[in-house]
């Protein structure tokens, strides 16, 4: 195995093996890695760089689990004075009422895994939504909130899925995800939806017609052989269903939680993951970097490493990150900004609806 042979395979569109993989995480040099993966990026979007108008909420941080990754989550017994909440959807109503018609084009609603709240929960909250924000994309409900509502309320995984994209559901954020390797799963996210879970909830959705994203959390205990596994996984579900939008590697971040005593991995190590993923994915057409984890001035270079995505405005109160260590306290950005970011790194801006088409 070489560079030359990889070269090759990639100037002929031939697929890398996972060894192949392997071996551009361990021994490709970065500059050659990232001309690879700048050089795809263009042949799959040319200088596009896309973005959307979005908001994310997040109803509750009481959780069933505890991943120990996770400085968002508090037990559901556990206080207001202990930094638990539960959002009504009276406060989600007022956060929608901000935005004047059409400000938003998609709202993102994700959290913790509520012990009282099944399907029924779901389904409200899509409709209410709709409500107030008729025609707005509903991008909700990690894999693993879907497999806790469904269990709750006593219905397969495709029921659940059917009521709530008859609800209004529009597609799956890529959450949950984690790392599948099963040894590394169950030492950081031991006892939530193991992955072949996580993998049959997006093929379901894929089937009945919604669209999904997928994840990985990186640089905490897993070995890079694990992400080139993770990868593979979603790379053979995507041959299968075609459903998935984008890919999205989101960094560890080591503030307030139970692997605190973990160094994070430096930002070469990002941008080698980013550069790999579009060279190993080629199936998944959009590659995000999510600029509320990773930082602005990151995601933003990242945009030469492959990256096509900057996820949205994202606005107000997405609390995951900043409560793990995020520099950003209150992430937002405008629109204006963002297009600003991406042009100076010579992109093009192009704002995107939920699918992906232009606006
Ligand atoms: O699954 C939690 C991650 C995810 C930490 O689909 C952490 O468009 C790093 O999935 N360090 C939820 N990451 C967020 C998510 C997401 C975000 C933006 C866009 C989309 C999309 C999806 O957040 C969890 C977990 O992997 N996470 N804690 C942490 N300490
Ligand atoms: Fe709960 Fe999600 Fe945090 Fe795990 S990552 S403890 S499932 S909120």
């Amino acid at each position: 195995m070489n560079l030359d042979s990889i070269d090759r395979a990639l100037k002929t569109g031939e697929r890398l093996s996972r060894e192949q993989a392997l071996f551009l995480f361990e021994e490709a040099p970065l500059e050659w890695l990232r001309e690879q993966a700048d050089a795809k990026r263009i042949e799959l979007h040319g200088s596009a760089a896309f973005y959307n108008r979005n908001i994310h909420f997040e109803p509750t941080n009481k959780c069933v689990y505890a991943c120990k990754f996770c400085a968002f989550a508090r037990r559901p017994d556990q206080t207001p004075e202990e930094g638990a909440w539960d959002h009504t959807l009276a406060d989600l109503g007022a956060i929608l009422d901000r935005y004047p018609d059409g400000a938003l084009t998609e709202v993102h609603i994700t959290g913790g895994v509520h012990p009282d709240r099944g399907v029924e929960y779901g389904e409200e909250l899509c409709r209410f939504v709709l409500e107030r924000k008729p025609g707005i994309h509903i991008k909700a409900f990690t894999a693993v909130e879907v497999a806790f509502f469904a269990r709750k309320s006593g219905l397969t995984i495709e029921q659940a899925l059917a009521r709530l994209k008859q609800a209004g559901l529009g597609s799956l954020p890529g959450g949950g995800a984690e790392i599948f390797a099963p040894e590394v799963r169950r030492k950081i996210a031991g006892g939530k939806a193991p992955a072949h879970q996580w993998l049959e909830i997006h093929e379901t959705a894929h089937r009945i017609g919604l669209k999904s994203n997928a994840t990985m959390l990186y640089g905490h205990l897993e070995a890079r052989s694990d992400r080139v596994d993770h990868m593979e996984r979603l790379r053979d579900l995507q041959d299968r269903t075609g459903g998935f939008m984008s890919f999205i590697p989101l960094r560890y971040r080591n503030e307030n939680n139970a692997l605190s005593h973990l160094p994070e991995v430096p930002p070469d190590e990002d941008f080698r993951t980013f550069a790999v993923a579009r060279l190993f994915l080629d199936n998944i057409p959009h590659l995000k970097a999510y600029w509320v984890m990773l930082g602005v001035g990151q995601a933003c270079r990242s945009l030469h490493w492959g990256v096509d995505d900057l996820d949205g405005t994202v606005d107000d109160s997405t609390r995951i990150y900043s409560m793990a260590g995020a520099e950003d306290k209150n992430p937002s950005l405008t629109s204006e900004r963002l297009r600003e970011l991406i042009a100076a790194e010579g992109r093009e801006p192009v704002e995107r609806d939920s699918l992906y088409r232009r606006v």
